[in-house]
């Protein structure tokens, strides 16, 4: 029932669509809610900084705007002041974290980057050596 792919099928892809496009909340939604437990390294109005669940290098964390912005491609002038705070904040919490030999800053965007979670984030990697270009 419900065609080709059922209606679960369908249902899914729909929650997908809408999550792409910003018309759905996140689980970081619910972190910064407080809803879903993380371990949160830094905190004020605009953002949080939080470690990566899944995490790729001895050190991850991802810096997010509290404003769920859904992706990097969907950004405007208008985001211009939150973004440079969210890259001074990623600076800041890696220099806290004892990155003092360097890290990475990433941020993938969409299908062809990869990206899994829309609301926009900042991966901060560090603690070993990293390589060059990534896969
Ligand atoms: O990366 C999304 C990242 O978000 C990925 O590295 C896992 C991480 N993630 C997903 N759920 C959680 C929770 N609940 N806490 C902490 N980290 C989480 P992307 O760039 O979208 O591929």
């Amino acid at each position: 029932p419900g065609g080709q792919d059922g209606e679960v099928g369908k249902a899914q892809r729909a929650a997908a669509a809408g999550e792409e496009r910003g018309q759905q909340p996140t689980i970081f939604s619910k972190i910064i809610a407080r809803s879903v437990p993380a371990t949160i390294l830094y905190e004020d109005e605009k953002c949080l900084a939080f470690r990566d669940v899944a995490p790729q290098a001895p050190v991850h964390f991802l810096v997010i705007p509290k404003r769920p912005i859904p992706r990097i491609s969907r950004v405007g002038p208008q985001d211009a002041e939150l973004l440079g705070h969210l890259l001074v904040v990623a600076s800041r919490t890696a220099q806290a974290e004892g990155l003092a030999d360097g890290y990475r800053v990433v941020i993938n965007d969409g299908k062809h980057g990869a990206q899994s979670v829309y609301h926009l984030h900042l991966h901060v990697l560090g603690g070993r050596q990293l390589a060059w270009p990534p896969g």
